[in-house]
């Protein structure tokens, strides 16, 4: 397959006044009609061919302007000669025939569980009909459903219902890309909302008879998510129902079709007897993302698939914004910069990486990653620190003006910070278009009284960008004196050069210096400092993510010495943890997230930037180790923690509950190490909500117990197919490393392993990957069950192979034995004549 590059763009031929399209449904047999009222485009050269993608349709019939024509469609569509075209605008008219029945790929119209239902994000609008499927062609869309199932659902408001069929209009231009429908048994939770423009909108989320219990947090959750949007960006909703659906088999996360939101039904069902705080978390997020997609990607959407973090980083920005406002501003960025760095960091260093702006693609849907995404709004955060509150909120506002209707650019995003800013942004705009986590060191001098720094910052080569011009860097900076008290508050150092030096005077000590402060800029820091040094900023610092971050460094320095040298945690890293564990001034959840430990992939990633080739078996055992001596050391406070953390009356999965929660599991997680279980078993017992039930049984299987209590799990959750995602996950993701791929492989022989759900592939084979001791075995069973089922996935879904197969992406981290072990299984999920183009590309990427 050829590459698609940004440099070759070219606006489209023929634009689009109004599309109509009839569905008569059916498992194997669905016909689309489709009446597309074509004009010529006064911004592209006149007299262009008509060319219409298409993939996998048969075409029953065509005709322009009433008159029969012979089309004759190749791979990918079909095209109509200029010279068979009317002068000016025609309409094109077009019979087809798909079967959504057999669409194992969850692109275009599928069949999940009885229902029909749409994912044409990005190009899956093609398996639906003949079509210029392009985000910068935007349409009115009006839709008829005939179908005898009773809930037909698609953009825009209702038109019109009979027996036996349903009618939609949507009046906002959109692209197909946002085109949706639903039709199935399904029953709706209805509240109404009053926008600040008056519009009384009805609010559904429709799900599976059974499931209305598990809706009031989603539709809360929206509530919520409209009155935001209106009360910090001043958007309000634009039509007179909002529809969102829960499907079983889906790709994505969620989607934010006009009107008609498709949602994973895992990021829409809770109860507090299902669901953990995290998951209740992940809705609220997810439900609001998708819903502020109707300004920052509906609206105003992408020129082309290049510009996705337009609307992706944006949105996802505004989504972080949201929680924050909901739950707790600090705990959030810290969740924030551990899941970039966790995945966006480690993408960036290795063969897939590539720039928030990606100047080629072979499949676009291999680009929607943690780049695109949280860096994306990595770099929104960075710009409205650059320009101010202030004048970010009238960039804004400058964009909803200017490009509302419009298909943009980052060009265009760039612009209005320019404008509203009165600020030249063509270095930031660097941001976009070089790949690569740059290393920014920072260096302290300190003389009579005078503080210096030296800082440096430095980009590595990635695949396709040997060199890397400097970036505009924000580094947040503040003092703090060894007291604790603050002696310079936060500043930010705009770092635009290879070396810059900053000098500090009048200083009446030295200082403790708190850089980076907030996460400013995303970024590796290296910042020497003493161990004493990153104590005082855990216990003072001003900035509660310094904090954070000051107690991840001592946690890293000595995990990395245990797994270099043997060396064990000293008394100082001990206390500290028992300080923050016992400081109640401290929200407990922060105080979860200091208490927890590097991951091991996180390791490997530190282990790796340092020079060093990490040992997974290492870097397992070490991490076992601290916390075993964590465990022992801190008993006594870890017990006390369990028993003050409890949350007495009814479930609330409100932040403090599960801040609450959070701790509690967490202590309980560490002293596992030492009690054998004994605590976190008492939690299963009383467990009367899914947090602590499943939290608990994680833990024991942490510590090789918990056969019983999975057992009575799975008696219990058999009948949840949600649920039941979770015990597949935890027995795999907390196996021993040499049983983890054994217990994988036995897990996919269950009955109940339904491979072509995308959930389900994850929870077992996506746990394997995410298990680094377990999945990097040195005898390549890891590694050869992944790629067989790649391989097997590939065959039904090639979009949810390709993303599940960059759990190899950090191969060439690791020694020799294992990268011939890897690049062996990559060979072999390559060099098939029917490898997909999805996995062929990543594959072919990964290798280099
Ligand atoms: N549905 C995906 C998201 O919202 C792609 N647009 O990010
Ligand atoms: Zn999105």
């Amino acid at each position: 397959a050829q590459p698609i590059y940004l440099a070759d763009y070219q606006p489209p031929a023929f634009l689009i006044e109004q599309v109509e399209l009839t569905f008569r449904l059916a498992p194997k047999t669905t016909r689309v009609v489709s009446q597309i009222r074509f004009a010529p485009n006064p911004a592209a050269a006149p007299g262009q061919d008509l060319r219409l993608d298409g993939e996998g349709l048969t075409l029953i019939a065509a005709s322009i302007d009433g008159a029969h024509v012979t089309a004759t469609p190749d791979a990918t569509g079909l095209s109509m000669a200029a010279a068979t075209l009317p002068d000016g605008p025609f309409t094109w008219e077009a019979e087809v025939e798909i079967a959504p029945e057999g669409n194992t790929a969850l692109e275009g119209l599928y069949m999940s569980n009885g229902m029909y239902c749409t994912q044409c994000e990005a190009e899956g609008f093609r398996k639906i009909t003949f079509y210029p499927d392009r985000p910068d062609v935007m349409a009115p869309f009006r839709v008829r459903i005939e179908s005898d199932l009773p809930v037909l659902l698609s953009n825009g408001n209702p038109a019109g219902r009979g027996p036996g069929w349903a009618e939609w209009d949507d009046p906002h231009p959109k692209p197909s890309y946002l085109f949706a429908l639903v039709a199935g048994e399904l029953t709706a939770r209805t509240v109404r909302f009053t926008t600040m423009e008056g519009r009384d909108v009805t609010l559904n989320i429709w799900v599976r008879p059974g499931d209305e219990d598990k809706t009031a947090y989603a539709l809360d959750a929206l509530k919520r998510s409209m009155l935001w949007d209106e009360q910090v960006y001043g958007r309000a909703y634009d039509l007179d129902i909002f529809n969102i659906v829960a499907v079983d088999d889906f790709n994505m996360g969620a989607m934010e079709n006009k009107g008609l939101n498709i949602f994973n039904s895992r990021y829409v069902l809770a109860s507090g007897v299902t669901a953990t705080d995290s998951d209740f978390a992940a809705i609220e997020r997810i439900i609001a993302h998708e819903y502020f997609h109707n300004w920052t990607g509906n609206r105003i959407t992408c020129r082309d698939w290049f510009q996705l973090s337009l609307k992706e980083g944006l949105t996802v920005f505004r989504d972080q914004q949201f929680m924050g406002d909901m739950r707790s501003h600090a705990v959030k960025r810290i969740e924030d910069v551990l899941t970039l760095r966790a995945r966006q960091f480690r993408e960036d260093a290795g063969p897939l990486a590539h720039p928030v702006r990606p100047e080629s693609y072979v499949e676009i849907n291999n680009f929607y990653t943690a780049t695109v995404y949280e860096k994306g709004a990595e770099l929104i955060r960075m710009l409205r620190l650059l320009v101010g509150d202030a004048q970010y909120r009238g960039a804004l506002d400058l964009y909803f003006a200017r490009h509302d209707g419009q298909a943009c650019t980052i060009e265009d995003w760039i612009a209005v910070f320019e404008d509203a800013a009165g600020r030249d942004l063509s270095q930031f705009k660097r941001w976009y278009e070089q790949a690569g986590t740059p290393k920014v060191t920072l260096l302290e001098d300190w003389q009579d009284g005078k503080l210096t720094l030296t800082l440096r910052q430095h980009t590595a080569p990635t695949p396709g960008q040997p060199l890397k011009e400097p970036l505009l860097i924000p580094v947040a900076l503040g003092l703090i004196a060894p007291d604790g008290t603050e002696l310079l508050p936060t500043q930010i150092l705009e770092l635009d050069s290879p070396e810059q030096v900053f000098r500090f005077s009048d200083l009446p000590t030295k200082p403790v210096v708190s850089a980076l402060r907030g996460f400013s800029a995303p970024v590796q820091l290296a910042h020497a400092q003493s161990s004493a040094e990153r104590a005082i900023l855990l216990g003072h610092d001003t900035d509660p993510f310094a904090r954070f971050e000051a107690g991840r460094n001592l946690a890293r320095d000595i995990l990395h010495a245990m797994i270099r040298d043997g060396a064990r945690p000293g008394p100082e890293y001990l206390e500290a943890m028992r300080l923050a564990l016992t400081d109640h001034a401290l929200d407990p959840a922060f105080r979860a997230l200091v208490l927890r430990l590097p991951g091991e992939d996180e390791l490997a990633q530190s282990l790796h930037a340092a020079g060093h080739t990490p040992d997974p078996d290492a870097i397992h055992t070490a991490r076992r180790l601290a916390l075993r001596r964590m465990a022992d050391a801190l008993a006594p406070d870890l017990a006390r923690v369990v028993e003050d953390m409890d949350t007495p009356g009814p479930f609330s999965p409100d932040a403090r509950d599960a801040g609450r929660r959070a701790l509690r599991l967490a202590a309980a997680g560490v002293l596992a190490h030492a009690d054998g279980g004994a605590k976190a078993r008492a939690i299963f017992a009383q467990a009367d909500n899914m947090t602590e039930q499943f939290g608990a049984w994680s833990a024991l299987l942490a510590v090789g117990a918990g056969a019983e209590e999975g057992a009575q799990f799975h008696r219990q959750w058999q009948g949840d197919r949600l649920v039941m995602d979770k015990w597949f996950a935890a027995q795999v993701m907390h196996a021993a490393p040499e049983r983890a791929a054994k217990i994988a492989a036995a897990l996919t022989d269950h009955a109940a392993f339904d491979w072509k759900n995308p959930n389900r592939f994850r929870a077992v084979i996506g746990s394997l990957g995410a298990h680094p001791a377990g999945f990097h075995r040195k005898d390549g069973a890891g590694y050869r069950l992944v790629a067989d089922w790649l391989i097997r996935l590939d065959g039904a879904n090639p979009q949810a192979a390709a993303r599940v197969s960059t759990v190899f992406e950090t191969w060439r981290r690791y020694d020799h034995e294992r990268q011939a072990l890897i690049r062996a299984e990559l060979t072999r999920m390559q060099d098939r004549p029917e490898c997909s183009r999805d996995m062929g590309e990543m594959v072919g990427r990964m290798l280099g």
